[in-house]
This record gives structure tokens, sequence and C-alpha cells, in this order.
């Protein structure tokens, strides 16, 4: 993968979060991306999260496919782990790392292609699996690596950028992560850091299987006027139905919210989210509504954002299992490897 190393001096005076980490610790190299691809966005939306949560970059396992948005891992967290799978595979390589190291943060970056074409299945049996980690979508409704074909998240009749229009019917990603039972579902904007780096910040910590469909133009192939996941369709068509806060466990609580409809959620850790209902008949801990909502608003064209669904008790894989609390790598090589003899009793019992 093509990468340019970045400069090593800091600022003295840049501000520094409890690890003593800058945020120029939490980035990667260079990006090689399109100048103005809403991918860099997120990218820069990743490494604002991790900073303000004090991750150490070492306890974070980065995962992706291939694609544009597949490269992203490369941009952020340059000292965290990081696995650049085949196409598609993500999940697979994701669900195999957190089954045997539960011990760190998994984020797993996808693309459209890469997620809703070859890798659909995958998906969905990592989001039934309930594995703990943040999945996210960067969805510009087109391959960008390959040069511009429709996604399966295009839209019918949105345009390619030689004025054909797609015949097919979009897959939402959002109502499949909702429908396959996903803890927690959220879709943002690229251009939107102010609504994105806080569902970031709380979809990490969450503890179990968070989704973020994040729309993230294709300023090359996907950003002209006939597209529906171009900057100025998005801008025009967005309609958060929620705000959601994140506040840290041990962390002085100084979000001010406007008056409206709030509540506060407490997560295992107790750390708190905190949300601000923007649409008033919208209930984000009702699923089936959720679902019925965002088809309805589907059909006149809204783009829905923020945090869609939140289960405050979520099932993660390893209770699912039964598994132990350790992490592979720290059992001792007789536990991992009993021998021949209980291979063979395996068996026997198999018989
Ligand atoms: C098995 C396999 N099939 C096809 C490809 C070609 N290919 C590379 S990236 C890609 C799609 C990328 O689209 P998306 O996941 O939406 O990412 P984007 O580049 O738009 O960010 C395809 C079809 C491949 N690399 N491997
Ligand atoms: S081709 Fe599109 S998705 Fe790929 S880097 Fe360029 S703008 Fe981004």
């Amino acid at each position: 993968m093509s990468y340019l190393p970045k400069p090593k001096i800091h600022h003295p005076q840049l501000p520094k979060n409890t690890l003593g980490l800058t945020r120029r610790d939490y980035e990667g190299s260079l990006s090689t991306l399109c100048a103005g691809c809403g991918h860099d966005s997120v990218s820069a939306a990743l490494i604002q999260a991790c900073f303000e949560l004090d991750l150490p970059p070492h306890r974070v396992g980065k995962l992706s496919g291939i694609g544009c948005s597949s490269k992203t891992p490369t941009y952020f967290l340059g000292p965290a782990h990081g696995f650049n799978s085949v196409h598609g595979r993500m999940p697979s390589i994701a669900s195999g790392a957190a089954a045997a190291n539960r011990d760190l943060v998994y984020i797993g970056v996808s693309g459209d292609g890469d997620t809703a074409s070859i890798g659909l299945g995958q998906f969905i049996h990592a989001t039934r699996r309930g594995v703990n980690m943040l999945y996210l979508v960067e969805n510009n409704g087109t391959y960008g690596l390959t040069k511009g074909q429709f996604s399966a998240t295009a839209d019918v009749g949105s345009k390619s950028k030689a004025g054909k229009a797609n015949p097919y019917t979009p897959i939402d990603l959002v109502q499949l992560a909702l429908q396959m039972g996903a803890g927690f579902v959220a879709r943002s904007f690229s251009g939107d850091k102010e609504q994105l780096v806080p569902l970031l910040k709380a979809a990490i910590a969450y503890p179990g299987f968070a989704f973020i469909d994040v729309i993230s133009p294709c300023v090359t192939f996907n950003n002209h006027e006939s597209s529906t996941k171009s900057y100025a369709h998005i801008r025009r068509h967005d309609r958060p139905v929620m705000a959601a806060d994140f506040v840290p466990l041990a962390q002085e609580i100084t979000a001010a919210y406007a008056p409206g409809d709030r509540h506060t959620v407490t997560l295992h850790d107790g750390s708190m989210l905190h949300l601000k209902k923007l649409a008033d008949d919208y209930d984000p801990y009702d699923r089936i509504g959720a679902m019925n909502y965002l088809q309805r608003h589907q059909a006149d064209g809204s783009v829905l954002t923020g945090l869609l669904y939140l289960d405050a008790e979520p099932t993660e894989m390893h209770a699912m299992l039964g598994t132990d609390t350790t992490a592979l790598n720290s059992l001792p090589f007789e536990v991992l490897n009993p021998g021949s003899a209980e291979l063979a009793a395996v068996n026997a019992a198999l018989r």
C-alpha cells in the first residue's frame, strides 16, 4: 500500500490528553487519497475521537478490506495494530481477532462496495454474532478505487458521472444492521465533524457491536449534481433525528444542552451517553420503530442522521459463547495445547 511518512516534529504547545499524548500521536501516514475525499475527514474525526477518549494507540486493532476506504487505517493511529485483509473479509478478521484477544479495542473500516457487495454475508454474520467492535462504513455509493462503478448502496435513479441512471434498489446497511440485531446503529456525514466525533466516541466505548454508516462523498467519481451521495445533496437532505454527546468515566460533565427532550444512558464502564431528541416523533430505543421511521423518510428523500438505535444492555460475542475472560496470548502453552490425549478424548466423544 502506498503511503508517505509524516514529519515527527510536534509543536511544543499542542494540548495533551491524560496519557500525555497530543492529537498528532494519533495520526498515521500522509493520505494519498484524492484531495477533498470524504474518507480523509472520517480519518480526522477518528483521530479526534481516540485522542479525546485517551485511548492508548497500541491497545487498538485497526482492520479493513479493500478499497479507498479500506486504505484509511494507514492514515490514523499509526502505532496501533493493523490488518488490511482481502476484499469484503474484514468482518472475519475482526471476529477472529476479537475472539483471540478481547482486551483490544477493534475498529473495522470498510466501504459500501467492501461491505454491501462482496462482504455482505460477512457483515451480516459479524452483526448477528455481536462482535465487540466499531464497524464503520465510508459510504460513497460507488467503487472509488476501481474508478466509479455503482455500488449496491447507490440510490435508484442516481446518475453516474457519465449520466447513466442506476436501475437497482439500494441496500440500506443501517436497516440491515437493525434487522440483524446490532445494539448501536448510527448514520452520519463526513462533513459533519460535530455530529460524527461524539458518535465515534460512543461507538468505540460501546460494549458490543456498534455500526456507523458515514456518507463520505467520492469527489472524483460521485460528487456531481445528479448523485445522491454528493456533498451538495447530503447538505440539502440531511435530517438529524438525534444528537449524542459522550462523556467518558471520570471526566467532569460539562455538556450543556439547550432545553429539549434529553436522556442519559450509563454504559457498563460508567461512562455516559447524553441523547437529545431532534425529531419529536423519534424513539432511539425502538428497533422496529426505527426501521419504519427510516423507510418512511427514505421515501421523501431525507437522509436521517445521528444515533438511530441504542440497546443499553447489549449481548456481546464472548457472553453468548461463554468464553474465558483471558486473552489467548496470555494463556500458558499447556492450556492452549492440552496434548494428543485430550484431542483423542474429544474425537472419541464425537464418534
Ligand atoms: C476479490 C476482489 N474482487 C474485486 C476487487 C476489485 N475491487 C477493489 S476495491 C473494489 C470496490 C471498492 O469500493 P468500496 O468498498 O465502496 O470502496 P471505495 O474505494 O469507494 O472507498 C473492488 C470491486 C478486488 N480487489 N478483490
Ligand atoms: S477515488 Fe473517490 S473514494 Fe477514492 S480517494 Fe478519490 S475521491 Fe476518495
